[in-house]
C-alpha cells in the first residue's frame, strides 16, 4: 500500500472528440508531486486515467488497501472527480483534491467528500498533510486540521476553513523533474506517433503568468511568474530527447516567450549543445518580435499559438488583454516570413460584444490570414474578473457535480445558434478570401461560397435577438 496514490480523472477514450484529436499529454501538475513526494521518501503511485477507464480505476480504488488518495481537478473533468471521490471515499481513502478547478469550488468539493482541498501548488502542502495524516492521534483532526496552510477542510460538525495560503516554491531549479517514470510515457509519445506519424512530449519551462485576461483562471499561480533556468530545462530536455526520442515538443508553459533574455540564454545553450527539435507553444503578440521570431525559428518552432481573441480593439480592451489587434497581425505576419505555422484562440460573445465587433473579427482572421484558428463561446470560469462581471446573470441548468464552468448559461446574451452563424460566417469569409486569391479559382465555387456567406450573414441577422437562458 503506497502512503499516496495520485490521479486526475481525465480519461481519453471516454471522450469522443478528444479520441478525434488524439494527442494526449502527461499530466505533468500530479507528477510534479509524485517526484517531489518521492524525493521526501513517501512511496508514492500514479493512477494515470488517460487511456485507462472508471471501471478499472473504481475496482483499484475497491480491491487496494485503501491509504491517501490526491486527485487533480480541471474544469472538465469537475463530474468524473466527484465520482471518483465518492467511490473512494466509500472504500476508506482519505482524499484530497488539488489543480484549478477545486480551489475555485472548496466547498462543494469538500461537502462532495474530499477531506481536503489544496490551494496553489501542491508540492509542500502535500508533504505537511501526508505527515500529519501519518502521524496524528487526534481522531477528529480540528486541532492539526487548521495549521496547514494552502488547505480548506470541514470540521466535524461540518462547518467550511479556509487556512491562509503558503507561500510559493522559491527556486523551481531545485525541484526534480515531474516523475514520468511513474507513467507509461512511451504509450503518449506512441499515441501521438500512430495518429500524427510524430511523437510529442510537454514540459513547462515556468510556473504563473503575471497578465490579467478576464476570462483567465489564476487560481493556482496567482499573478506571479516564476521561471527555471534555462540550463535546468535544456538539461530536462536533452534527458527527454534520449530516453523518449520524441519527434516533436510542446512548450506547456502559458507564455512561452514572456522574458526575452530567458529565451535568448536558453537558445545559445541549445546551440552549445547542438540541440534541437520541432516544437510548439503558446504565446502573446506582445512579446513577439523579429528577434524572437527568429531565436523561435532557429529552436524549431513550428507553431505558434497566438490568443487573438477578438478583432475589435473595444472587446481586447475590455478583456484587458493588454495586446493591440495590429500586434497580432503583425505577429502572424513576422512568423509567415520564417515558416512558422500561426494559430489563432478567438472568442464569441463576451461581454458588451456586438455585431460590429463580430464583423471587427471576420475582418481581422481574413486579413490577417494564420494558418489555424479556433473558436469558442466565452464561458466564465470561477474565480476570474469575468466571472464576478456576469455572476448576477449565470444560470446553471444541470447539478454542480455534473457539469461544468463551460456549461454555465449567461442570461440575456445571444444564442448558442447566434454565435453558431457568427462562426459559420468567418469560416466562410476566410475561405472565400483564400480561394478568391488564387487567379485560377473556380468562378462556380467562388459562387457557392458567396451564397454561403451570404446564408450565414442571413441566419445571424435571423437569430440577433434570440437570448440564452
Ligand atoms: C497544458 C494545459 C492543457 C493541456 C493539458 C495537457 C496536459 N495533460 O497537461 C490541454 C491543451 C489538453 C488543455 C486543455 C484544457 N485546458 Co488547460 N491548461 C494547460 C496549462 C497551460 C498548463 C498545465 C500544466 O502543465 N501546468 C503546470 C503544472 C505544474 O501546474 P498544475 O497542473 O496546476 O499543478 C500544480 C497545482 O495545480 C497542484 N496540483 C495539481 N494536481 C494536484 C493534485 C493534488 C491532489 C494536489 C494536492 C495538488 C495538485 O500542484 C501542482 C504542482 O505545483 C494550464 C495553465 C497552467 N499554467 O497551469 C491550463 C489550464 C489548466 N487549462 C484550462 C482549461 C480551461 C482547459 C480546457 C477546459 C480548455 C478548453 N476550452 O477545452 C481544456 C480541458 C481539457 C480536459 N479535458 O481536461 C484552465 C483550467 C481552469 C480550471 N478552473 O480548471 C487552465 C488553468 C488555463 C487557464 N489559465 O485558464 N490544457
Ligand atoms: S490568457 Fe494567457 S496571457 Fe492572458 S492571463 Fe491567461 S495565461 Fe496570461
Amino acid at each position: 500500500m503506497p502512503d499516496l496514490l495520485l490521479t486526475h480523472g481525465y480519461f481519453l477514450y471516454e471522450d469522443p472528440k478528444e479520441m478525434q484529436i488524439m494527442k494526449p499529454y502527461a499530466p505533468l501538475g500530479i507528477l510534479y508531486l509524485c517526484s517531489h513526494l518521492r524525493r521526501q521518501g513517501f512511496d508514492v503511485e500514479v493512477f494515470d486515467t488517460t487511456f485507462s477507464n472508471r471501471e478499472s480505476l473504481f475496482r483499484h480504488l475497491q480491491t487496494e488497501k485503501p491509504s491517501v488518495l490526491g486527485i487533480y481537478a480541471n474544469l472538465m473533468t469537475r463530474s468524473n472527480v466527484v465520482e471518483i471521490i465518492r467511490v473512494a471515499r466509500e472504500a476508506g481513502w482519505h482524499i484530497i483534491v488539488g489543480g484549478p478547478e477545486p480551489g475555485a469550488y472548496a466547498q462543494e468539493f469538500l461537502e462532495s467528500g474530499a477531506d481536503f482541498v489544496v490551494f496553489g501548488e501542491g508540492e509542500a502542502t502535500m508533504q505537511e498533510l501526508l505527515t500529519a495524516l501519518h502521524d496524528s492521534t487526534d481522531s477528529s483532526g480540528n486541532i492539526w486540521k487548521a495549521k496547514v496552510a494552502g488547505t480548506a477542510y470541514l470540521d466535524d460538525e461540518g462547518t467550511f476553513h479556509q487556512n491562509p495560503p503558503r507561500a510559493q516554491i522559491a527556486d523551481l531549479d531545485a525541484q526534480p523533474w515531474p516523475a514520468r517514470e511513474a507513467i507509461d510515457l512511451h504509450r503518449y509519445v506512441d499515441t501521438w506517433r500512430s495518429h500524427h506519424q510524430q511523437g510529442s512530449v510537454n514540459f513547462i519551462t515556468a510556473r504563473g503568468c503575471p497578465y490579467k485576461c478576464r476570462w483567465c483562471s489564476h487560481q493556482v499561480y496567482g499573478q506571479t511568474h516564476r521561471r527555471r533556468s534555462p540550463v535546468k530545462v535544456v538539461d530536462e530536455l536533452e534527458w527527454l530527447l534520449t530516453e523518449y526520442t520524441p519527434d516533436i515538443a510542446w512548450v506547456s508553459d502559458d507564455v512561452f516567450t514572456i522574458n526575452h533574455e530567458w529565451i535568448r540564454k536558453y537558445a545559445a545553450e541549445m546551440r552549445r549543445r547542438n540541440l534541437h527539435i520541432p516544437f510548439e507553444c503558446i504565446s502573446r503578440a506582445d512579446r513577439l518580435n523579429e528577434e524572437m521570431l527568429d531565436l523561435l525559428a532557429e529552436l524549431g518552432c513550428f507553431r505558434i499559438w497566438i490568443g487573438s481573441e477578438s478583432g475589435s480593439q473595444r472587446l481586447l480592451d475590455a478583456m484587458d488583454r493588454g495586446v493591440k489587434v495590429e500586434q497580432v497581425q503583425r505577429a502572424v505576419e513576422m512568423s509567415r516570413v520564417r515558416k512558422i505555422q500561426s494559430g489563432m484562440f478567438l472568442m464569441w460573445g463576451y461581454e458588451g460584444e456586438e455585431m460590429e465587433d463580430i464583423e471587427a473579427t471576420i475582418r481581422h482572421v481574413r486579413t490577417t490570414k494564420p494558418d489555424i484558428f479556433f473558436t469558442t463561446v466565452s464561458y466564465p470560469i470561477k474565480g476570474t474578473p469575468y466571472y464576478q462581471q456576469v455572476q448576477n446573470k449565470l444560470v446553471q441548468l444541470k447539478p454542480w457535480a455534473q457539469s461544468s464552468d463551460r456549461e454555465i448559461k449567461i442570461a440575456g446574451r445571444h444564442s448558442r445558434a447566434y454565435y453558431a452563424h457568427a462562426d459559420k460566417l468567418l469560416r466562410d469569409e476566410v475561405q472565400f478570401a483564400k480561394v478568391s486569391e488564387d487567379p485560377a479559382a473556380d468562378s462556380e465555387l467562388l459562387q457557392d461560397l458567396r451564397i454561403n456567406i451570404r446564408a450565414s450573414r442571413e441566419g445571424l441577422l435571423a437569430t440577433q435577438s434570440e437570448v440564452e437562458a
